[in-house]
């Protein structure tokens, strides 16, 4: 059998890859110590070349790396919180879609358990609802317990022609959405299965085919914390888009946003024009930052 080909790397556990191939076929493969020598780690998502032997022998270059959640080549994030159980982290939620500015990375919102909305939920969800559509995220309210086919088609639309990975805290349902929208069979549990045998039922990221689209979605563990070692204090603000329009005119050039004269960037907050909700998330994460940076301050970050 000839094995000589390209394809995408769709799974990779010790070592060991799954290969997607050009022709169709899934292929196991092993990678070849030069990535071991040349501190490479192959990644879901990578394009490589696979040798006869069955080895990846090159891999193209990547347009970005993600870290949490290991992979490269990621065109689109959907970062998936629950309703309720467990509650959503807005802080948390923040720090996946400045990561996903950083590496120029189109984010989507999912709400999950929607289903287990209550009434006194309504005003809070019509408050996330605008911060984050006036951010520039499309946002969608969902139960993969009720998904309707018209809900399914528009996420399907969303995903198309992409390789989209899933971010969230464990529990949220991100498994139980990819069954949604791929053959998929993915391993799901309770939260109270969760704490009692270990937090994460996905234990490794993988890609899988959409069922009605071209494209690809990565399931990945659920985590909870989040490095932000490698974010800057001073380039924070960029990866907020809607401060974009009020930034420039800030008087002071390096303006931080947080207690300046003059600020535009706050005088929007307090027209209404930009979202107190996001402002706030702006400034708890600028102090998070701005501690790590004066604790470390020999290093790099962008
Ligand atoms: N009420 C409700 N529960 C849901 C919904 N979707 C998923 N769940 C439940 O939430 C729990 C967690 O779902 P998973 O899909 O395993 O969550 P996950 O995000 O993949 O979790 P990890 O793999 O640990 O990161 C399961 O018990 C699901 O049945 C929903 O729409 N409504
Ligand atoms: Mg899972
Ligand atoms: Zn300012």
């Amino acid at each position: 059998m000839d094995k000589k080909g390209q394809g995408l790397i769709i799974a990779g556990v010790g070592g060991n890859y799954e290969v997607q191939m050009e022709n169709g076929q899934v292929l196991r493969c092993k990678a070849r110590g030069v990535f071991r020598k040349q501190k490479v780690t192959p990644l879901i998502g990578d394009r490589v070349t696979v040798s006869e032997g069955g080895f990846l022998e090159s891999i193209a270059p990547r347009k970005n790396i993600l870290v949490r959640p290991a992979a490269v080549n990621v065109d689109q994030v959907l970062v998936v919180f629950a309703v309720h159980n467990p509650e959503p982290h807005l802080l948390l939620l923040d720090h996946f879609l400045v990561e996903a500015e950083r590496q120029g990375i189109e984010a989507v919102l999912i709400f999950n358990k929607a289903d287990l909305c209550k009434e006194t939920d309504a005003e809070r969800r019509e408050q996330i609802q605008r911060a984050y559509e006036a951010a520039g995220y499309p946002v969608y309210w969902i139960s993969t317990y009720q998904m309707q086919p018209d809900r399914i088609a528009a996420l399907q639309k969303q995903l198309r022609h992409k390789i989209t990975v899933l971010a969230g805290p464990s529990g949220v349902g991100k498994s139980s959405l990819i069954n949604c929208l791929t053959k998929a069979n993915q391993e799901t549990g309770d939260l109270s299965e969760k704490i009692a045998r270990g937090k994460n039922t996905t234990r490794h990221a993988r890609l899988l085919p959409l069922q009605s689209a071209d494209g690809w979605i990565a399931d990945t563990p659920g985590f909870s914390s989040f490095y932000i070692q490698e974010w800057s204090s001073e380039a924070l603000a960029m990866y907020y888009p809607e401060f974009a329009p009020y930034r420039q005119t800030c008087r002071f050039p390096d303006c931080r946003h947080i207690t300046e004269p003059d600020c535009a960037v706050r005088g929007a907050v307090t027209s209404g024009a930009v979202s107190e909700l996001r402002y706030e998330q702006y400034r708890k994460l600028y102090e998070e930052v701005r501690e790590y940076e004066q604790t470390h301050p020999s290093y790099k970050r962008t």
